[in-house]
């Protein structure tokens, strides 16, 4: 299969399916001398793990990073990193129905009619598990992004169903983490429990939106045209599995804007609202880089459905294996992962043109 990299100069390519012996990914540009160490990626592959609480899949994976090259007393060498994570929870008999079968709403259907040939254990190469090498390869650049700029990176989950948040105020990052849903407000959290609670019973799946924010990005990254920001975070964001739909900034609601309500009004101590979500003309304004996106109900259910064999004989699907009712809530950290890859690659991309280019005066406060 082709097309299994991501970023031209931080170059990422993972490669694994979720029953094979192991997942891993190669990172080819790195810049040298960034300290790491295989304990620094427990943390957000924690964040992202299965089997964390009952509303997600009941896979235990240890998630233990190997890394195989490019790192030397602890540093990046700017020699390609290999990483490796050994898959340790695989139960391969729930997929031996739906191996003949396509599940409605799955990749099933598509990669057999490409491919002719498809791993279905576990969803193969279609699986949420491909995500888990975007977030370790991410933990380099989010360290690279925070040594050298200070940019912080962080995502939650502001909707599920019909379920929302309020994201207009100042978000507690803390409190993000300290739910199983990465839920901005502890109050909410009861609700969402029962709700959950009442979807995963009945054997249905639901959506969720993730909230995706990055701030301290410098003025002037961002490639225009093709590659703007803009681009770059949708293309990235809809690249993870389930992913439907991306909104930069006020997103679908600029068509109801007027122009005087949605343009960001500039001041000398900087921009007076942030409907571009950070980005203008593809380039980051310095502001808060903003984007939100949405994932689709689980497909892989067990209620029956009609569809189709590879005979193309009509048949009842049930899914059986360890499903997350709903993928969404386990989003913010492959969210930050995808902003964190694009980011390191605009500023790589950003250094590689136009580094000599001295700061513009005056030049307008970052909003922090
Ligand atoms: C997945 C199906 C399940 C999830 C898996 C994603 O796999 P299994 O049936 O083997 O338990 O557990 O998620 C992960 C293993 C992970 O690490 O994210 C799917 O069909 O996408």
């Amino acid at each position: 299969m082709s097309d299994n990299q991501f970023g031209k100069l931080f170059a990422v390519s993972t490669f694994g399916e979720s029953h094979g012996p192991a997942i891993g990914c190669v990172i080819d540009g790195c810049p040298p001398g960034i300290e790491i160490s295989a304990e620094q990626f427990s943390l957000d592959l924690t964040r992202r793990a299965t089997g964390k609480s009952r509303h997600t899949s009941q896979r235990h994976e240890a998630d233990e990073v190997e890394i195989l090259s490019g790192v030397y007393q602890g540093k990046t060498t700017g020699t390609p990193i290999a990483l490796l994570i050994r898959n340790t929870d695989v139960r391969s008999k729930d997929y031996t129905n739906i191996a003949e079968q396509f599940r409605p709403g799955h990749a099933d259907y598509t990669y057999h009619h490409k491919y002719g040939i498809r791993d279905p254990r576990g969803g193969g190469r279609s699986s949420a598990r491909e995500t888990t090498m975007r977030v370790a390869a991410a933990v380099i650049a989010k360290k690279w992004l925070q040594d050298k700029y200070s940019i912080e990176i962080h995502a939650c989950v502001n909707q599920v169903a019909n379920i929302k948040a309020d994201v207009s105020q100042t978000i507690d990052w803390q409190e993000v983490e300290s739910n199983a849903f990465f839920w901005p407000h502890a109050g909410q959290v009861p609700e969402l429990e029962a709700f959950m609670d009442s979807v995963r019973k009945s054997g249905d799946s639901v959506g969720a939106r993730v909230y995706v924010s990055a701030k301290n990005v410098p003025v002037g990254w961002g490639q225009p045209i093709y590659g703007k920001i803009d681009v770059e975070l949708a293309a990235a964001m809809m690249s993870i599995n389930a992913v439907k739909g991306v909104e930069i900034g006020a997103g679908f609601d600029a068509v109801t804007q007027l122009g005087t309500q949605h343009r960001d009004l500039i001041s000398a101590q900087g921009f007076l609202s942030n409907h571009a979500g950070g980005i203008l003309g593809g380039i980051s304004t310095g502001q808060e880089i903003i984007c939100q996106v949405a994932f689709k109900p689980t497909s892989s259910l067990r209620l029956p459905g009609q569809t189709l064999n590879t005979l193309s004989e009509s048949v009842e699907v049930i899914t059986t294996g360890r499903h997350d009712p709903c993928v969404g809530l386990r989003a913010p950290p492959i969210c930050e992962a995808m902003m964190a890859l694009t980011l390191m690659d605009l500023a790589l991309r950003h250094r590689a043109q136009c580094g000599d280019v001295p700061a513009q005066t005056p030049l307008i406060p970052n909003e922090k």
